[in-house]
C-alpha cells in the first residue's frame, strides 16, 4: 500500500494499443494500492469492463458543428482535465501518449492556473519516432513535453530518441518500463484452448498486433511458411489492421494459407497466448515491445527484431534476436527455440525474465516518482 494516497487522472488512447493497455493496468494497479483514479478519456478504457473500487471514468464528449471537419478533440479533453480536477482535486494528470494528450495537458494547466495540478508524461513510441517527428506536430510535441513536470519514457532506446530528436536534456526523462500482471499473464490457466488452434503434434507459432507495416506482419507469414516446411505447425494471429489482406495473400503464394489461423481483434489475449509455443515479433522499430514481455510472462519464449528497446525487454536464452527483416535468420531461430531439448529451458527463462518487469516491482516506480514530481 502506498503512503500517501494521491488523486490521479490517467488519460491515454482508451481502444487501441499498447499505451492504452498501459495506461489502463496502471491506473487499476494504482488504484488497488489505494490511490484515486479518474480516467479521462472519450471512451471507456476496454480492460475496464467491471466496477472497481477507487476508479472513476469520465468521458469526453466532443460536440459535432458542420463547421468541424475534424472536431477538436483535444480542445475538448483539456477542458474535461480541467473540470475533473476541480471537482474532485487532482494532485496529478499522468497522460500516456504525447500526441496530443501533453498538449491537453498543458492546456489544462493554463487554465487553471494557481489551481493546476502536476502533470507527468509518459512516451510510448511512435508519438516521439514517427507522429510526433512530422512537421505537423514536431513544434508543438517538443513545446508540450517541455511543459510536462515529468516525463518517462518505457526504454532507454526511447529515452535516447527523445533527446536526440526533441532536444530534451537526458537528465529530465526517467526511464520507467513497462511491467505484466504475472498471475494474469501464465501458463497453465484454464481453459487452455490449444486443441482450438493445432493438432497435439503441431507447434503454435503466435503474432498479435494491430498490423500496421511497422508491425511487418508479411515477415511473420514468410518466417512461418519456413518453420512450416521443417516442422508441423499453425500459425495463430490476433488482432487486425491495415496490413491483414496483405498478410493472407503473401499465405497463400506461400501455400501455407491452411495452416493460418486469424482470430480477430481480442479483449483478453492471456489464455491464448499461453497455447503458444513460440512468439513472433519481426516489427521495424519497437520503442518496448509489451507484447513480447506478455508473451514471455506465459512462458512463450519470442524471436523478434533486434531494434530500439526490444534488446531491453527480450535477452537469451527467453528469445533470440535477429536484424530487421532476417526471415531465415528468424525462422532458424524459432527452429531452435522449438527443439525439445531447447524449450524447456527458454520457456523457463522466458518467465523469469518476465518476473523483473512484475507489476509490484514496476507500479513503485511511478509512484515515487510522482512523489519526487509532487516535491
Ligand atoms: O507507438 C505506437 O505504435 C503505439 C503504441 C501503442 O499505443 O501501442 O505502441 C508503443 O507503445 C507500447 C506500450 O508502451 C510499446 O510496447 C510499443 O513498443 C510502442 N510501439 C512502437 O514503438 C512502434
Amino acid at each position: 500500500m502506498a503512503e500517501r494516497k494521491l488523486k490521479i487522472g490517467i488519460t491515454g488512447y482508451p481502444v487501441y494499443g499498447g499505451s492504452g493497455v498501459v495506461a489502463t493496468e496502471l491506473g487499476l494497479e494504482l488504484a488497488r494500492r489505494g490511490h484515486e483514479i479518474h480516467f479521462i478519456t472519450y471512451a471507456q478504457p476496454f480492460r475496464l469492463s467491471r466496477f472497481v473500487e477507487n476508479v472513476y471514468y469520465h468521458e469526453v464528449e466532443v460536440p459535432i458543428y458542420p463547421l468541424f471537419e475534424y472536431p477538436p478533440y483535444s480542445l475538448a479533453l483539456a477542458v474535461e482535465m480541467q473540470n475533473v480536477t476541480e471537482r474532485w482535486g487532482l494532485d496529478l494528470l499522468h497522460v500516456h501518449y504525447a500526441v496530443p494528450h501533453a498538449t491537453s495537458a498543458w492546456l489544462a494547466k493554463e487554465l487553471l492556473q494557481d489551481r493546476a495540478p502536476k502533470v507527468v508524461t509518459t512516451l510510448h513510441g511512435t508519438d516521439i519516432t514517427l507522429v510526433g517527428r512530422d512537421p505537423s506536430y514536431h513544434a508543438i510535441t517538443r513545446f508540450s513535453i517541455s511543459r510536462s513536470d515529468g516525463l518517462t519514457a518505457v526504454s532507454s532506446y526511447l529515452k535516447g530518441e527523445t533527446v536526440e530528436r526533441f532536444n530534451v536534456p537526458p537528465e529530465r526523462i526517467e526511464v520507467i518500463p513497462n511491467f505484466v500482471d504475472l498471475n494474469h499473464y501464465r501458463r497453465g490457466i484454464e481453459p487452455c484452448h490449444r486443441h482450438q488452434f493445432a493438432e497435439p503434434t503441431e507447434k503454435v507459432v503466435m503474432h498479435i498486433s494491430n498490423f500496421r507495416s511497422v508491425k511487418r506482419v508479411t515477415d511473420v507469414v514468410r518466417i512461418f511458411a519456413r518453420i512450416a516446411r521443417e516442422r508441423p505447425a499453425r500459425l495463430v494471429f490476433i488482432g487486425d489492421g491495415p496490413e491483414r489482406s496483405t498478410t493472407q495473400q503473401v499465405a497463400e503464394e506461400e501455400g501455407i494459407d491452411h495452416r493460418v489461423m486469424y482470430m480477430g481483434k481480442q479483449e483478453s489475449v492471456a489464455e491464448i497466448l499461453a497455447c503458444a509455443d513460440v512468439f513472433l515479433l519481426p516489427s521495424a522499430s519497437e520503442a518496448f515491445g509489451l507484447v513480447a514481455l506478455e508473451a514471455m510472462s506465459c512462458g512463450v519464449p519470442v524471436v523478434a527484431s533486434d531494434v530500439g528497446g526490444i534488446p531491453e525487454v527480450v535477452a537469451e536464452p527467453a528469445g533470440i534476436l535477429r536484424p530487421v527483416g532476417d526471415v531465415d535468420g528468424m525462422a532458424a531461430a524459432a527452429l531452435d527455440l522449438l527443439d525439445e531439448s531447447r524449450w524447456d529451458e527458454a520457456s523457463a527463462a522466458a518467465r523469469e525474465q518476465a518476473a523483473t518487469f512484475a507489476a509490484d516491482i514496476v507500479v513503485p516506480r511511478y509512484e515515487a516518482y510522482y512523489e519526487r514530481i509532487l516535491g
